[in-house]
């Protein structure tokens, strides 16, 4: 008897494994984690078409946790495991979950070949700026004299901004959200979600254990107003308390500044995720003198890739192999 499949609406428990979680105790994995499920009962996924896959870290143990189909592959990897998926099966709906040594480093070759090629994917990076599972190296996206195991006289090289990075690979979906902001971050992944091409969302994520707290500045409660502009398509980029600053275009640097909103005379931009000038310099905004962006920096679709047609030529694959100039060591000498 075939097995009868169930089409009725999964909830986020539907997406619960019967893994024990190992993540320490108030890692930020976990609100990801939750976010995560909550997605995709909302969106409606079936767990029979969707694929989570990881290389390793401790945001790569996340396919143990989704009750779906799930590969925890090797070091950086993920996305090139991804893409073999999708090209044999577009309709697959697949999730890469990396984390910031492992997509950046060893995994950084990867990463920018798949946002450039635009395989159908979400692609979450979760940024703790250490290495959690390997015990706090530095990783590529620290900041410049953090101090580690692997660095104790602080770390000499300058950080990479994920959300750039992907912009300059080609990304047409770049976002950014924190683990204790849910309600933006879930808002985040269904747009991920519903993007068709690669979408790149940076997750800041505090790794408790080895860096805590390192997003403070704009991440904690009482920073958030003045430290974060939260984005919103086709609203104006307003943010402080009472959105009394504002971000303008500044025609000497041909880029943005920080502008003082509350008399109303400033030219305040809007927010457009298809301009891809204005995600570039929102995504270089920093802390302190300016606002940290998070929501979605850039949404501008493009063909998907699915692979180029298998030529109908004439001739074999033999042939072409062993055609041309092609020799054997020691036979042609
Ligand atoms: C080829 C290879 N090199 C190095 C390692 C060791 N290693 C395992 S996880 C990891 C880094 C994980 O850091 P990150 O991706 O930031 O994930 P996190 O643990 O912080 O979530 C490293 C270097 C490995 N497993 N394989
Ligand atoms: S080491 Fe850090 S990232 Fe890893 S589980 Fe612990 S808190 Fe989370």
């Amino acid at each position: 008897m075939n097995e009868q499949v169930n089409t009725a609406q999964l909830t986020p428990a539907d997406f619960t494994t019967d893994q024990e979680v190992r993540w320490c105790p108030g890692c930020g994995d976990y609100a990801i984690l939750k976010a995560v499920r909550t997605v995709l009962a909302e969106v409606g996924a079936r767990r029979e078409n969707t694929v989570f896959v990881s290389g390793i870290g401790c945001s790569s143990r996340f396919p143990y946790y989704i009750d779906t189909y799930g590969f925890h592959t090797i070091h950086g990897r993920a996305p090139a495991v991804a893409t073999g998926m999708l090209l044999a099966n577009p309709d697959l709906d697949v999730w890469i979950i990396t984390g910031d040594g492992d997509g950046l480093s060893i995994g950084g070759n990867h990463l920018l070949h798949i946002l450039r090629r635009n395989l159908n994917c979400q692609i979450l990076l979760f940024n703790n700026e250490t290495y959690g599972l390997t015990k706090g190296q530095y990783s590529p996206t620290s900041h410049q004299a953090t101090r580690s195991p692997s660095s104790p006289g602080g770390s000499v090289d300058s950080p990479v901004d994920p959300a750039g990075f992907a912009l300059g690979c080609g990304a047409r979906f770049v976002a950014r959200g924190v683990d204790t902001q849910i309600k933006q971050l879930t808002e985040v992944l269904k747009a991920a979600y519903h993007h068709k091409g690669a979408s790149f969302v940076e997750i800041y994520q505090n790794c408790i254990v080895f860096n805590e707290d390192v997003f403070e500045d704009f991440t904690a409660k009482s920073n958030i107003a003045d430290h974060q502009i939260q984005l919103e398509s086709g609203a104006p980029l307003l943010f402080g308390k009472d959105k009394s600053r504002g971000i303008a275009f500044d025609p000497s640097s041909l880029g943005l500044k920080t502008v003082d909103a509350s008399s109303g005379e400033a030219d305040i931009l809007m927010h457009d995720p298809a301009n891809y000038n204005l995600a570039s310099a929102l995504a270089r905004f920093a802390n302190p003198d300016n606002p940290v962006a998070t929501g979605v920096l850039y949404d501008n679709p493009a063909p998907v890739y699915t692979g180029h047609p298998v030529s109908t030529g004439k001739r074999s694959l033999e042939d072409v192999l062993r055609g041309g100039f092609s020799w054997q060591v020691g036979k042609n000498e």
